[in-house]
C-alpha cells in the first residue's frame, strides 16, 4: 500500500475527549472515528487490525470444532418473549418497530436465535455435540459508553453456542472453549486470566471472564500471581480428549481468581500474601454454562439413546474483538505510539522513503516494496513528500513492527537502515540483506 494513495487521517494533536491511552492512540493513528455516542466507524488502518484479530479468533474456534454461520443483527421480539428475556433485558436493549408495527430489536446477544435454529433442525443426540458461532455486530444501549471502542454501544462480538445431551458432555464443550480462549489471547500477544464471574443477564451458575491486567481496566480483580506465568495449551492440544481438556481447565482454575462481584475475601486471604495480586483488568472474553435455561422454555430437545426426549444443555462463549484492539494497545505502547504484536499488526513492515523524488531513493524503495509484496508481506510504503521527522513520527505512532528507512546517504552505499519498533534498535545493512530478512 502506497501511503500517498491510502486513507490514514493522522491527528497531530491529542484529542481532548480521549481519557485513556488506547483511545487517544486509535484516534491519533486514524483507526476509528466516532459517528455518534458509542458508535464507531473503523477506518482502513483500524479495519486491518480488526480483521487480523478476527482471523486468529476464527482459526482457534475452528480448531476447537466450532462451526461458523451468520445470524442477523435485527431480531424479532417474539423469540425473546418465548425465553422470557424480552422484559428482563431492560433498557440496554434497543427496541425498534418495523412498518407493520411489529416489535423488533437490535440483538445484544443471540442465545434465543441460535436456539431457534437448533430446534428447527436437530432432533437426535447423534447430531451432538454441536457448537455454532459467528462474528457479528451487537448493540447494547450502555448507560456509560466510554474509552472509545473499549465500551461502545455498537460493538463486535464473536459469540459461540454449544449444544449437548448431558451436563457432562456440556462441560467438555465448555472446556474446549476455555482452552481455545487461552490460545486465542496468547496468539494476540496478551496474557488473559480466567476468573470466576457474575453471569448477569445471560444466566446460569458457571462462568469465567477472561481478564487482561491493565491499570485502565474497568474491573477490579483478585488472583494468584502464578497465573501470569502459567503455560498456554500448545498446538498439539487434542480437543477431543475429555481428560486432556479437563486437566487444562483444572490447572487454570486451581488457584484463586475472581472479579469483584464474585470476590471472597477469606479465600483470597488464604493465598500467601506475597502471591496475592489485586489489580484492575479488562474483560476481553466471557464463557457461560447455563444448562437448559433457554432450551426448556423454547422447546429445544433431542431424542436420546434411551428413546426419550431431552432438553439440550447449552453454553455460550463471547469474545469482544472491538474491545480487544484497544486492550492490545493498553498492553503494548510507548510514548511515541502503538507497538503492535506481529500477529495483528496492520502492516508487517513500513518502507520509509526519506527523500521522495530522489531517483536513487525512489528506485531503492520501489525495489524493496515490490520484493516484499511479492513475498506475501503486508507492506506500507511511505512515498509521500513529508519531512523525514514527520514520517518517523507517523511510523512510530502506527506501530508497524519493522521500519526500513531509505535515505540518500545510505542508499548511495547500497544500504538501508532497519529499525525495530519495539526495541528502537537500528541496523544498517545492504538492501539485499534487508529484503532477505523477510523473504528468507
Ligand atoms: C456470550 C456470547 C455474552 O453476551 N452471549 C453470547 C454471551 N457475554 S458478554 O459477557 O455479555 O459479552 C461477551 C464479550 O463481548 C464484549 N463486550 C463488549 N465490547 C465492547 N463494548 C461493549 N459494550 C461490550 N459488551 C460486551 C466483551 O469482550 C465481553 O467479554
Amino acid at each position: 500500500m502506497r501511503l500517498s494513495r491510502y486513507f490514514m487521517p493522522i491527528l497531530k494533536e491529542n484529542p481532548k475527549e480521549a481519557e485513556i491511552v488506547s483511545h487517544r492512540l486509535m484516534l491519533r493513528a486514524g483507526m476509528i472515528r466516532q459517528q455518534s455516542q458509542g458508535i464507531y466507524s473503523w477506518l482502513p488502518l483500524g479495519k486491518r487490525v480488526l480483521d487480523k484479530v478476527n482471523a486468529i479468533i476464527r482459526d482457534e474456534q475452528n480448531r476447537a470444532g466450532a462451526i461458523e454461520l451468520s445470524m442477523p443483527t435485527l431480531q424479532s421480539a417474539e423469540l425473546w418473549q418465548e425465553s422470557g428475556r424480552y422484559d428482563a433485558y431492560g433498557k440496554e436493549m434497543l427496541r425498534i418497530k418495523d412498518r407493520q408495527d411489529r416489535p423488533m430489536l437490535y440483538g445484544p446477544t443471540n442465545e434465543e436465535m441460535v436456539t431457534d435454529i437448533f430446534r428447527s433442525s436437530v432432533k437426535s443426540y447423534k447430531d451432538l455435540p454441536l457448537n455454532l458461532y459467528h462474528i457479528q455486530l451487537k448493540f447494547r444501549d450502555e448507560i456509560r459508553p466510554r474509552f472509545g471502542t473499549m465500551r461502545s454501544r455498537e460493538f463486535m462480538m464473536k459469540d459461540a453456542y454449544s449444544f449437548d445431551l448431558t451436563r457432562e458432555a456440556a462441560e467438555h464443550s465448555y472446556n474446549k472453549m476455555f482452552a481455545a480462549y487461552l490460545r486465542t489471547f496468547d496468539r494476540l500477544g496478551l496474557r488473559a486470566i480466567p476468573m470466576r464471574a457474575d453471569t448477569g443477564p445471560i444466566g446460569g451458575k458457571l462462568s469465567h471472564e477472561f481478564i487482561i491486567l491493565a491499570d485502565t481496566g474497568e474491573s477490579e480483580v483478585f488472583c494468584h500471581k502464578d497465573f501470569v506465568d502459567f503455560d498456554i495449551p500448545d498446538d498439539r492440544t487434542d480437543f477431543d480428549s475429555v481428560e486432556g481438556l479437563k486437566s487444562i481447565f483444572d490447572k487454570w482454575t486451581s488457584l484463586y481468581a475472581a472479579t469483584s462481584e464474585m470476590h471472597d475475601e477469606a479465600a483470597f486471604n488464604a493465598v500467601p500474601e506475597g502471591d496475592r495480586l489485586s489489580a484492575r483488568g479488562i474483560e476481553v472474553g466471557h464463557i457461560f454454562y447455563f444448562g437448559t435455561k433457554y432450551s426448556e422454555p423454547m422447546g429445544a430437545k433431542v431424542q436420546g439413546p434411551d428413546g426419550k426426549e431431552h432438553f439440550v444443555h447449552m453454553g455460550s462463549y463471547g469474545i469482544g474483538p472491538t474491545r480487544l484492539v484497544p486492550a492490545i494497545i493498553e498492553a503494548s505502547h510507548d510514548d511515541n505510539g502503538i507497538i503492535w504484536p506481529a500477529s495483528v499488526a496492520p502492516f508487517d513492515v513500513v518502507v520509509i522513503n526519506m527523500k521522495a523524488g530522489d531517483q536513487a531513493c525512489d528506485d531503492t524503495c520501489e525495489l524493496i516494496y515490490a520484493a516484499l509484496t511479492k513475498a506475501g508481506k503486508d507492506v506500507l510504503y511511505d512515498d509521500t513528500d513529508d519531512r523525514a521527522g514527520t514520517k518517523f513520527a507517523t511510523a512510530d505512532l502506527i506501530g508497524v513492527p519493522v521500519q526500513i528507512i531509505a535515505g540518500p546517504r545510505a542508499v548511495a552505499n547500497g544500504e538501508v537502515e532497519v529499525k525495530d519498533r519495539k526495541t528502537g534498535v537500528r541496523e544498517t545493512m545492504t538492501i539485499e540483506a534487508a529484503i532477505n530478512r523477510f523473504v528468507a
